[in-house]
């Protein structure tokens, strides 16, 4: 009975050590502690014993049988631990191999196009401002000499927020902020994000648009003139350039303007809007019209990007199609 047991935990010792995986592992684990394993066959015979043969007798199965559990537990580890190991060995690092390639990425062509606006526009002196998104009503309207209930508000389809707020309609608040802030002379540009209820092949509710603004003594339509043509032979790098002055309306200038440039002979295409700072938009930020006066205009950065690049649907610029974006830069 002693060498039975003992040599049943020797073979079972036997057994799992050359078990090669863990399915012929669990296989001779059932052999011996399954519902009618050797050692569980065992373990109901004492039923069948006087009390003192059973004391001795299951100390001796209880004995072999956690020696056999040991030795399972220990195999159970090994194998998992093999496995581990080939799958390190199969997928080793072989650092001879090229490297994966992380895709270049490439930047967006209304960014690209309005970084190239400012790189121009710095060469004529300009500097670049900047400001928030999210608006009142005096930076956005008020001080652009569109005072509540004035009809030209509803030139502009605004998103309101809270408490009056808006998302701002154009980068003019940002020109008056800088008005605010700086002592003439002024001589700056404000590019960026604004926003419109509007949506066609044209039009996006969130557009981006680049305004400029020179403040001086005595600058002119002359210079107005000057620094736009001089900034479309730059951004369409032509030495042809032609424009034409329309008149127009806007409330935050006088007299206003609509600009024109000519592409062929016949084809004229208005790619700005612009004229003397209104005396009213002077008063609201504290400047002496009799003292100060200058220039202002605004321009679509998408419409710029869509005739220097020949694209024909703004929408273009935001579905997020990488084949399209990928060829800008
Ligand atoms: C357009 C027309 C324009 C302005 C923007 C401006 C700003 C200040 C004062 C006076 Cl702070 N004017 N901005 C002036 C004329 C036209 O934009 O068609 N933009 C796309």
């Amino acid at each position: 009975m002693n060498d039975n047991l003992s040599s049943l935990v020797g073979e079972a010792q036997r057994l799992f050590a050359v078990a090669a995986d863990a399915a012929t592992l669990e296989n001779a684990k059932a052999r011996y502690l399954g519902k009618n394993g050797l050692i569980t066959e065992r373990l109901k015979t004492l039923g069948k014993m006087t009390l003192e043969e059973r004391a001795t007798a299951g100390a001796r199965i209880n004995d072999a049988k956690q020696t056999i559990e040991t030795a399972l537990e220990a195999r159970r580890a090994e194998l998992a631990e093999a496995k581990m190991q080939a799958q390190l060995d199969a997928d080793a690092i072989d650092v001879s191999l090229p490297g994966r390639q992380r895709g270049m990425g490439s930047v967006h062509p209304i960014t690209y196009t309005r970084q190239r606006i400012e790189t121009l526009m710095r060469t004529q002196g300009f500097a670049v401002a900047d400001g928030p998104e999210i608006e009142d009503d005096f930076h956005n309207f008020a001080a652009l000499n569109m005072p509540e209930n004035h009809p030209a508000r509803s030139m502009h389809d605004t998103f309101y927020i809270d408490n009056g707020l808006v998302l701002r309609t154009h980068t003019s608040p940002v020109q008056v902020r800088w008005m605010e802030n700086h002592p003439p002379p002024i001589k700056i540009i404000a590019p960026g994000r604004t926003f419109r209820v509007d949506s066609d092949a044209t039009h996006s509710p969130m557009f981006h648009q680049v305004e400029g603004l020179w403040i001086d003594r005595d600058v002119s339509f002359a210079d107005l003139k000057q620094v736009l043509v001089e900034f479309l032979r730059l951004f369409f790098e032509r030495d042809d350039i032609r424009v034409r002055f329309r008149p127009s309306f806007f409330p935050f200038t006088e007299p206003s303007a609509e600009i024109d440039m000519a592409f062929g002979e016949e084809r004229w295409l208005e790619i700005a809007g612009a004229g003397q700072v209104h005396p009213n938009v002077l008063r609201a930020v504290r400047l002496d019209p009799e003292q100060w006066q200058g220039f202002a205009f605004g321009m679509g950065i998408e419409r710029l990007a869509m005739l220097r690049y020949g694209v024909p649907d703004l929408r273009l610029f935001y579905e997020n199609d990488l084949r399209f974006l990928r060829q800008f830069t």
